[in-house]
């Protein structure tokens, strides 16, 4: 008699894009809600409104989404998506979302190379899974690729052009940069899922 016993075992792939998560309605009106909110400089060295100014490193604006009444819709549906797609592709211990990062790329900006996985200093929790929603249209902007580099090797990237309304995701410690935008805008919502420390 077999003593084994089926576990499901996640495909454990360092990044999954979720297709068509929010809809182009649903992509505009995020954007309407970041455009009536203050931009800031975005910085690096820490999450939240700590870190520095280093446009060598970092060059983008960004607005953070407070969960309320009329952005309750935006924090649910991430949630709904989220939980899924961690149950079928990741099978992390998540606890909560860190801050939802509406995010600015214009003419010149970029996000050089970098990981996410900071202790949040809002919760003393870990970010383990990143997402970026797209809100741009392909041909809204040039340049602007997002580059993941799963190998270690900055060099042996395949740049993606992320369609409107889709969610990529990936373990938070890959190192990922946006290359510099020629033309256009480019416009996206960032959340980390934080969890305890790993063990
Ligand atoms: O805008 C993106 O697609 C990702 C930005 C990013 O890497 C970050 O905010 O940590």
């Amino acid at each position: 008699m077999s003593r084994r016993i089926d576990l499901y075992v996640p495909p454990m792939e360092p990044c999954v894009i979720w297709s068509g998560g929010f809809t182009d309605e649903e992509c505009d009106s995020i954007k309407d809600t970041g455009e009536l909110c203050e931009f800031l400089d975005a910085k690096v060295g820490s999450s939240g409104e700590d870190g520095t100014l280093d446009e060598t490193a970092r060059k983008t604006k960004i607005v953070w989404i407070q969960p309320k009444e009329e952005t309750a819709w935006i924090f649910e549906r991430m949630n709904e998506i989220v939980a899924k797609m961690n149950f079928d592709k990741f099978q992390m211990d998540l606890t909560q979302f860190d801050g939802f990062q509406y995010s600015k790329y214009e003419v010149g900006d970029h996000y050089d190379w970098h990981n996410d996985t900071v202790l949040s200093p809002r919760s003393g929790l870990f970010r383990k899974l990143s997402f970026s929603l797209m809100l741009s249209d392909v041909d809204d902007y040039e340049g602007g690729e997002f580059l993941l580099s799963i190998s270690g090797s900055e060099t042996k990237t395949e740049p993606m052009k992320v369609k409107k309304g889709d969610l990529v995701a990936f373990y938070s410690h890959i190192p990922h940069k946006v290359s510099p935008v020629t033309s256009g805008q480019r416009l996206t919502l960032v959340t980390w899922a934080l969890g305890s420390k790993f063990k």
